[in-house]
C-alpha cells in the first residue's frame, strides 16, 4: 500500500485540514511556504495522467472547500501536481501542492 492510501487509513497521522467521503487535505510533512497542504483522493491513481475526469472535477470543487479553510481563497496561492519522473513526482498517488499563506514568487527561479 502506497504511504498516501496509508495516511488515508490513518495507519500514518497527518495532520487534516479537510476531509470527507472521496478526498482528504493534510499538511505537507516538509512545507516549502508558510502553508503547504496536499490535496488527494482517497481513491489511489498514480499520477493526473491516470485520473478521470469525474474524479478531477469532484477534486476541484474539494480543493475550493480546501482554500477557504486555509482563508488563502482571495488572497491567492500556487497550486501544483508533479507527474512521473520528469516532473519530480516522489508519491506515486495523485497529490496537488497548494501553496500559500505569503507571496510565493515566480514558477520558474
Ligand atoms: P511530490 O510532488 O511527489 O514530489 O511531493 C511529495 C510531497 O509529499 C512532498 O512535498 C513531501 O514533503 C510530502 N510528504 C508528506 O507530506 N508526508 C509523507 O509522509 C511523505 C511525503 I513520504
Amino acid at each position: 500500500m502506497c504511504i498516501f492510501c496509508k495516511i488515508i487509513n490513518k495507519e500514518i497521522p497527518s495532520n487534516i485540514v479537510l476531509e470527507d467521503e472521496n478526498f482528504l487535505a493534510f499538511h505537507d510533512i516538509n512545507p516549502t511556504r508558510k502553508i503547504h497542504v496536499l490535496v488527494i483522493p482517497k481513491a489511489h491513481y498514480n499520477s493526473f495522467e491516470d485520473t478521470p475526469s469525474s474524479i478531477m472535477n469532484a477534486l476541484s470543487d474539494f480543493i475550493k472547500k480546501v482554500t477557504k479553510e486555509l482563508k488563502i481563497d482571495k488572497s491567492g496561492y500556487r497550486m501544483i501536481t508533479n507527474i512521473g519522473e520528469d516532473g519530480g513526482q516522489e508519491v506515486a498517488h495523485l497529490h496537488f501542492h497548494i501553496i500559500g499563506g505569503e507571496k510565493v514568487g515566480r514558477l520558474v527561479r
